[in-house]
């Protein structure tokens, strides 16, 4: 009989799994039943009860935690299975609220993490089993439940665990490119999902859901608004809200960030200069931080935006960066706040090489920012392509905090709808050597401090989130949220153990799941370069809204917004001439990476037009003419999501209907608009190669002037 009622409940969690309904709003904290008997005995044979140590806000949350995913995925109730004194015991705490006896056990455990880091240890005493998750601090210990977690999300075993680890970076945060009124600059999924108007007396419980995913992952900060600021985040009215949302995230590790806007002196403040060296606008950002931090008192600080693309800084009064960073370093340094003063800026009054400009307006100031500042950096010199080389800043700068900017959010990589495992780019450009110090200085050390021994380091994410329900509108993008947060925390982690741990958390650990989707998704992002830009090709979006192809554009008032400015096709050829015989971009790197991208022997061909303007004729290392090659790149892009299609649709025994059909919807879409972006760019430039398309690429079935006739002027994120 019990074992008849055992096989019943078995097969109730089986089919809820798979059939019943999934939102996908639980992300990748699913807590699926173990389906594998011998494992969840061991489970939970291993944690009979659970004993938090301390009693913070934070402990709790991570006792609800642990209740919650070791309920859902044993099947039994461990609600009431706490506090005993007898059974094998789960023990967490920080190093102060711990027993002696336990810290004995630890040995000098504690010299090996840092104040976020985190131990998970197994051991014996007075015949007694005992697990013990413990850290410096409640967060650390919070990560480190979050890590025990994963390990049976992912069927590890854990006997005998002996782990410690710690974040490699810093300051981990997001980026919320959300205005006021709720809607995303560049979100693709749903408006913003903090809610202004009803707040500060409405918390929202996706607040509090939005912090424990982010902690899941170990991201330790939030800038709320977006980059082209708006003052009036800055008043008493919206403070309190800040407040509201600061407090619902401190328990979770998290600080809130807001963007300055540097012109806030005078549109809020009633000032007549923002000048960062006028007494009263330096005075009047030494207030304005005051009044925060008596609200806030652990507020992140300020995120700017300056001199670029039309917002304001100190450029305006003919002072530099430096002036501008350092003032409001100097406001928020009392409170030991942070600024993060970005590098992307470019000049329509500089004829220069738009690749070119950040790094001499940063570069030989290396050494005068104050040290509580950090230099944002895009991860490439132009704007978040599918491809770009690694930015030159990177390593440049020995004496200066470089925190990575990487986008999440896709704006130039087919928005929410295309299916992209972002981790494959996000380490690609890690990985990159700078040869600053010699070979092996890869950008990963300049991001964690260890190249030039930097205190303060830092990576932050432009959010893929909205009010969609699944939060990024596409289910498989949860997985670029929840990558960023791993590389942030350890940047030398690779995107195979990341997409590996987030399928067997989000969907399964059946192999025959996680094998083919998981090759799907580390393809993805090159199958997006291939039909969008192969070969080293850029930013020939469409202009603005930057949705699909638009290599014909070229009528804007500023020439670097035209995509015929990146890729100069021409009847003699295609590409930007980065070497010393064009614009010289190639000077602002290390000689070693300058010769290799300067010279057609040595250079990845994924980066070649990138750096070399070559005829059509010019011949590809495999024989092919640069048109065949990149012709058949184009096709390649297109079965490579023709694939992952196949491989979806094989999917579906191990997927709950909405989820499945969510991505399966979203992947015709994708494919759909990957023959768009086929035909319309050779289309486009066989104009000037005039050359026919080689066999194997499929003839286009509209003209070129019905792809440059599409218009929409509704795109999202715009
Ligand atoms: C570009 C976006 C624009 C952003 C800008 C930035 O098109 O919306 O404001 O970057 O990063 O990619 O400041």
């Amino acid at each position: 009989m019990l074992k008849k009622v055992k096989l019943l409940i078995l097969l109730l969690f089986v089919f809820c799994n798979h059939i019943f309904a999934n939102d996908g709003y639980k992300l990748w904290l699913q807590y699926n039943y173990v389906n594998n008997e011998s494992l969840r005995e061991d489970y939970l044979n291993a944690v009979q009860n659970l004993l938090p140590s301390g009693n913070s806000e934070t402990i709790n949350i991570a006792l609800k935690e642990l209740q919650l995913g070791l309920s859902d995925m044993l099947g039994t109730d461990f609600t009431s299975k706490i506090n005993k004194d007898n059974g094998n015991t789960l023990i967490f705490g920080s190093e102060a609220n711990l027993g002696e006896d336990i810290k004995l056990q630890l040995g000098n455990t504690f010299n090996q993490i840092n104040e976020e880091g985190y131990a998970i240890k197994s051991f014996k005493l007075r015949n007694r089993n005992y697990i013990v998750i413990t850290g410096k601090s409640d967060v650390g210990v919070l990560y480190g439940v979050f890590e025990f977690l994963r390990l049976l999300q992912t069927h590890k075993p854990i006997e005998n665990l002996n782990i410690t680890d710690s974040p490699k970076i810093k300051i981990r945060t997001l980026n919320h490119w959300d205005n006021l009124d709720r809607t995303v600059e560049r979100g693709y999924a749903g408006f913003s999902i903090w809610d202004w108007h009803r707040l500060p007396d409405y918390l929202d419980p996706r607040y509090s859901d939005y912090a424990r995913a982010n902690a899941s992952v170990g991201i330790n900060g939030t800038v709320l608004n977006n980059v082209n600021a708006n003052a009036l985040i800055l008043t008493p009215q919206y403070l309190e809200k800040v407040e509201a949302l600061a407090n619902v995230f401190r328990p979770y590790g998290i600080k809130v960030y807001l963007t300055a806007r540097f012109s806030a002196p005078i549109e809020i403040g009633g000032l007549e200069t923002a000048d960062p060296l006028a007494p009263e606008v330096i005075n009047w950002w030494k207030q304005k931080a005051d009044e925060i931090y008596a609200r806030i008192p652990d507020f992140g600080g300020f995120l700017v935006k300056a001199n670029s693309e039309g917002q304001p800084g100190p450029q305006n009064y003919d002072r530099n960066h430096v002036d501008g960073a350092n003032m409001l370093a100097t406001a928020v340094a009392p409170h030991n706040g942070i600024v993060m003063w970005r590098a992307f800026v470019y000049s329509e009054h500089d004829a220069t090489d738009r690749a070119k400009q950040a790094y001499p307006e940063f570069v030989p100031y290396d050494g005068q920012f104050k040290d509580n500042v950090l230099i944002q950096v895009k991860n490439g010199a132009i704007d978040f392509q599918p491809r770009e080389p690694f930015h030159p800043m990177f390593g440049a700068m020995p004496k200066t905090p470089i925190m990575m900017e990487f986008q999440i959010t896709q704006e130039y990589l087919g928005f929410s709808t295309h299916s992209i495992f972002l981790p494959k780019l996000f380490e690609e450009v890690l990985k990159a050597d700078t040869y600053r110090k010699g070979k092996g200085s890869i950008v990963a050390k300049d991001i964690d401090g260890s190249l030039d021994n930097k205190r303060l380091t830092g990576m932050a994410g432009v959010s893929n989130i909205g009010n969609d329900i699944n939060w990024t509108g596409n289910t498989f993008l949860q997985a670029n949220w929840y990558g960023f947060g791993r590389l942030a925390w350890d940047p030398y982690l690779s995107a195979d153990t990341i997409a590996d741990e987030w399928l067997r958390q989000t969907f399964t650990n059946d192999e025959k799941f996680i094998n083919p989707v998981k090759e799907m998704m580390l393809d993805s992002r090159e199958a997006v370069v291939n039909y969008m830009t192969p070969l080293g090709l850029h930013h020939i979006m469409d202009t603005g809204h930057h949705y699909g192809p638009g290599p014909w554009v070229s009528n804007l008032s500023r020439p670097e917004w035209n995509p015929v400015y990146y890729h100069k096709a021409d009847s003699l050829g295609i590409g930007f001439d980065r070497t010393p015989t064009g614009s010289n971009a190639t000077e602002q790197y290390a000689p070693e990476v300058a010769q290799v991208f300067n010279d057609l022997d040595q250079i990845s061909e994924k980066d070649l037009l990138w750096f070399h303007h070559l005829p059509w004729d010019y011949k590809l290392k495999n024989g092919n003419t640069l048109w065949d090659g990149m012709a058949l790149k184009y096709q390649e892009g297109v079965d490579q999501v023709k694939s992952m299609i196949e491989t979806w649709n094989k999917m579906q025994p191990y997927v709950d209907a909405e989820r499945y059909n969510n991505i399966k919807m979203l992947l015709n879409i994708q494919y759909k608009e990957a023959k768009w972006w086929r035909d319309a760019c050779l289309l486009y430039f066989q104009q000037y190669s005039k050359m026919p398309l080689p066999e194997g690429v499929e003839k286009p079935t509209k003209t070129l002037d019905y792809f440059k006739s599409l218009k929409f002027p509704f795109a999202p994120g715009n």
